[in-house]
């Protein structure tokens, strides 16, 4: 197997992500065109498998390899891969985009109104409208409910959706500015007048979502530094270039500002450019009591600099401990480090195995030895293999006779692969009543039941609760799988009461999962804090559907050090007996 390249690929590179992207997009526009479903499907799976491969198909392309060899990936796709990484353009796409309304794509993307009203809406609707804002002057006069398919409910739901969106300033999701963010601190890195480059903002502070990129790069010639800068590849158009900064906007959209400072000023830089705003607040009052000021250059008595260049230097100053990034939000963390009181927060290393795996027997676009390989690469001593139950038939759910034999092939594969450990697990679907998908001898055979709800999201308050306390009621659930149903940009959480569910998970010794799919990220810092406050241990998950997903951990981790979780928080930082225990003890 080949290992996907250290490096990040060079940003004029046609990468995996550009091509799935587009591939997603086909697969938008021709479902708001209402083609063949599996058409749709086909594009989507091309785009997961394109996203899981393990290798830029660019690179494997340049090699002499085929795409039509990845799974799911046809003739047909294969060719459409090859135009891309040839010329950057996919005629498919080009050919679509004329022909759906923008609109209506721009539609489909509001929370609860999908592809066939977004139509209906585009098409539906007199005068035209032409943007959302029309959509939304309509149905504020009524106009929407006489749709066929609407009513005064779904009105009123769409009107605060898009009164909602137009409050939301365009942001991203970590993960898709993830390789922007690498590539930008690889090329400042990369200029011999640069002696260092980080990334700050709320992209350090490990945020789900970031609305801007914000680079710190030391230099004595910081001139030089923002030219090389924005004359990067990737560069849209330039929004700012003075002598130590710059702001840009990349082709994929998303911002990017730059300060090159010097190295007395690294350290001041480093804070204030992370913030939070109001860590920088609760700092600034800090300094004022003790009659000092504090900017992005450093700490100042008078005119004199105490300190600067580094960033745990400022917080001694202030007799702080130093505050790791993701806990600067003002929510506690000043008083924390002032009294020494701060978590020793998890780190991705303490995680010694991955609880919610698929593999190709359900969703997933590898075989089980190959996502084990993956884990071990990434350091992993365990994972349990959680595919999906039966009634997820869009996933290709497992019946008992398929469950059965993944449970033969599991031990088999156990018994010839000392040193890693699977284990036996699904992921079981919690029926809209509660009660779960498998049967109980099923589950019994198990080593790991993780539960998730797919369905029925809009169930009222009560009783999507109660359907959660009855899943957990099930002694052989250990996991309670991405617990709010929540799509970063797409789909709300669904409404529980999370305090019951956090006191029964605690009371049946069962865990919520921090799921680490990137448009998941559920659940969230909030919900991990009251987790950790009601005794509630977690478990950090990549719910990989491919062999490149275990990186989802790393944003897993991320969301559990917002959430001021510790090794000690998480079941899976345990090592594979003491985990087994665990389980044991809980059924
Ligand atoms: P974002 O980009 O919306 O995801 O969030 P941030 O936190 O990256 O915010 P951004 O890019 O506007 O600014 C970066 C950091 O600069 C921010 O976290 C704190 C600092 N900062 C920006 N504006 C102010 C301000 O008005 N006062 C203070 N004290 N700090 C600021
Ligand atoms: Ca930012
Ligand atoms: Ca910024």
């Amino acid at each position: 197997m080949t290992r996907a390249p250290k490096s990040p690929a060079s940003p004029e590179k046609v990468r995996n992500e550009d091509i799935a992207r587009a591939f997603d997009e086909v697969a938008e526009l021709l479902d708001l065109e209402n083609d063949n479903p599996f058409r749709v499907r086909a594009y989507r799976n091309a785009a997961r498998t394109l996203r899981g491969a393990r290798e830029e198909v660019a690179d494997m392309i340049a090699r002499g390899g085929d795409p039509d060899d990845l799974p799911g990936i046809g003739k047909d796709l294969a060719a459409q891969i090859g135009e891309m990484v040839a010329s950057g353009r996919l005629s498919r796409l080009d050919r679509l985009r004329p022909e759906v309304p923008a609109l209506a794509l721009e539609l489909s993307h509001v929370p609860g109104v999908g592809p066939r009203r977004a139509m209906d809406l585009c098409e539906g609707l007199k005068p035209r409208p032409r943007t959302l804002d029309d959509v939304l002057a309509a149905g504020l006069d009524g106009k929407v409910r006489a749709l066929p398919g609407f009513g005064a409910l779904s009105e009123q739901k769409l009107v605060e959706r898009l009164q909602a969106e137009r409050r939301q300033d365009k942001r991203f999701k970590r993960a898709s500015v993830r390789p922007y963010a690498e590539a930008l601190v690889e090329r400042l890195r990369a200029d011999p007048s640069v002696e260092a480059a980080e990334v700050a903002g709320s992209y350090r502070r490990g945020k789900e979502t970031v609305g801007d990129l914000d680079l710190i790069a030391v230099s004595e010639t910081p001139a030089r530094v923002t030219k090389n800068f924005v004359a990067a590849p990737n560069v849209d158009h330039v929004l700012a270039e003075g002598r130590t900064k710059a702001s840009v906007v990349l082709k994929s959209g998303v911002q990017v500002d730059l300060r090159a400072v010097a190295r007395e000023n690294f350290g001041a830089a480093m804070l204030y450019f992370t913030g939070s705003k109001a860590h920088n607040i609760a700092l600034r009052r800090l300094a004022q009591q003790r009659g000092l000021k504090i900017n992005e250059y450093g700490v100042f008595r008078g005119k004199e600099r105490l300190v600067g260049a580094d960033e745990a230097e400022i917080y001694r100053l202030f007799d702080l401990a130093y505050v790791p990034p993701e806990l600067r939000e003002d929510s506690g963390e000043i008083e924390a480090a002032a009294r020494g009181a701060l978590p020793r927060l998890v780190r991705l290393s303490d995680v010694k195995g991955d609880l919610h795996v698929h593999t190709n027997v359900s969703d997933g676009a590898n075989s089980l030895s190959e996502m084990v390989q993956a884990a071990r690469e990434r350091g992993l001593d365990y994972i349990a293999v959680t595919d999906h139950s039966q009634s997820m038939r869009i996933a290709h759910g497992l019946n008992r006779e398929r469950l059965l034999a993944q449970i033969d092939a599991v031990d088999h594969f156990n018994a010839e692969n000392p040193g890693f450990k699977v284990l036996k697990g699904a992921e079981v679907d919690i029926l809209p009543d509660g009660a779960l998908d498998l049967a109980d001898d099923l589950l019994h055979r198990l080593d790991l039941v993780v539960a998730a709800i797919h369905s029925d999201f809009g169930l009222p308050r009560e009783k999507q609760t109660e359907r959660i306390l009855r899943a957990l009621d099930n002694r052989f659930v250990f996991i309670l799988a991405h617990p709010t149903g929540r799509l970063l940009f797409e789909r709300d959480a669904y409404d529980i009461d999370m305090a019951r569910v956090l006191r029964a998970a605690h009371a049946r010794g069962s865990c919520l999962e921090i799921n680490g799919q990137p448009d998941r990220l559920d659940i969230n810092d909030a919900y991990c804090r009251m987790a950790k406050s009601e005794g509630v241990r977690l478990s950090v998950d990549s719910d990989a559907h491919g062999a490149r997903d275990f990186i989802n951990l790393e944003y897993a981790v991320a969301q559990a050090r917002r959430g001021w979780l510790e090794a000690g928080d998480i079941v899976n930082a345990l090592p594979v007996s003491e985990l087994k225990a665990l389980i044991a003890a809980s059924r």
